[in-house]
């Protein structure tokens, strides 16, 4: 990534968001986290300093098909940390509707519980860009929000695809929600959630069937076993009313204490920081070669490919030794 310099007065502001996010002043962490999200060279900056002071918060992710409770789960869940002292931050990544009502409408719901409560931050994501950058900023907002201080980060994802299974990692703990009447009850399994979900969830226990779909999850788990010291537990909830979500808690807070009792904790903080750390190398890889290149050396490789001249292989690693004698020479 280029370093651009940034000017004294620029450093300045930036400071100042610092000290303001540290001393618990939204303004400030709104404006930080948007300049995270833009990935100049502000972010760079802002994490440089940042990124010591992260590390203490437990990272909950909460996954699942669109429309079955996450935002209202969240929501609930949130408030009931609140009630025990504890701060909370939100980060929803919706990639897969950026313009429906149903985030906006999550976002409302939300905001109706926790509005003017310094010790409860949300955060929604901008689905613009790639689901890459997406992965990108998900992480460098986590960051943040961790080095202000909030002691519990959500992230709320829609359980779709890869990229949101690996948005979902990002946490030490993660949730997965299922909802009863949607007939199909190997979805999870299909979707890889199975293998990620630390805690299921059974939304939406107020419809008929939530049994069903329990004795459902329970006979696969325990087709899956042996479990290694944690069997993913099954917690019925209703969000809407607030039901089952102080034993959710209790699950979650199991969850965190079960991975602090033994390595598990530092296994999946190394995890996160080892996909995290290649994922900031392969770009920046990737980057430095673009960047060095003379301009239409790219398409001409490409034009010796298309015309069987050389192979991808042997062109790459040209273009690779060319970009690093350039930038000696
Ligand atoms: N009956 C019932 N409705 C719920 C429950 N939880 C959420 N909902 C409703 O389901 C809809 C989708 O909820 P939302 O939180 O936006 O789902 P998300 O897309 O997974 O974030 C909303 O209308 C909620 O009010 C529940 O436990 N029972
Ligand atoms: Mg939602």
């Amino acid at each position: 990534m280029a370093h651009l310099p940034l000017d004294e007065g620029r450093r300045a502001y930036l400071s100042t968001l610092i000290e303001g996010l540290l001393a618990g002043q939204r303004r400030a962490l709104a404006r930080a986290l948007t300049f995270v999200e833009n990935g100049g060279p502000e972010a760079q900056w802002l994490l440089k300093r940042l990124y010591p002071r992260a590390g203490r918060a437990h990272i909950v992710g909460v996954t699942g098909a669109p429309g079955v409770g996450k935002s209202t789960l969240v929501n609930a869940l949130a408030s009931e940390y609140r009630e025990r002292g504890r701060t909370v931050a939100v980060v929803a990544v919706d990639p897969s509707s950026p313009f429906t009502g149903g985030a906006l409408l999550g976002d409302r719901v939300r905001m109706r519980d926790v509005a003017g409560d310094p010790g409860v931050f949300i955060r929604s994501m901008a689905s613009r860009g790639s689901l890459g950058g997406l992965a990108r900023t998900t992480g460098d907002a986590i960051t943040v929000l961790d080095a202000a201080g909030f002691e519990v980060i959500f992230v709320e994802t829609v359980g779709a695809g890869q990229v949101e299974v690996d948005i979902a990692q990002e946490a030490h703990t993660t949730l997965v929600v299922e909802v009863p009447g949607l007939g199909d009850e190997v979805q999870t399994i299909k979707a890889g959630l199975l293998e990620i979900a630390d805690i299921f969830v059974v939304n939406k226990a107020d419809h008929p069937n939530a049994e069903r779909v329990e004795l459902a999850l329970k006979m696969m788990l325990d087709m899956g076993g042996p479990y290694e010291g944690w069997k993913p537990p099954i917690v019925r909830t209703v969000a809407t009313r607030r039901e089952g979500i102080a034993q959710l808690v209790e699950a979650i807070e199991a969850h965190r204490h079960h991975l602090q009792a033994g390595d598990g904790w530092q296994q999946r903080v190394r995890r996160r920081a080892h996909e995290e750390f290649t994922r900031i190398l392969r770009r920046q890889l990737v980057e430095h070669l673009f960047s060095t290149l003379p301009p239409g050396r790219f398409e001409q490789a490409l034009d010796h490919i298309l015309a069987r001249k050389t192979d991808p292989y042997t062109a790459a690693q040209e273009l690779i030794a060319e970009s690093y004698g350039l930038r000696s020479g």
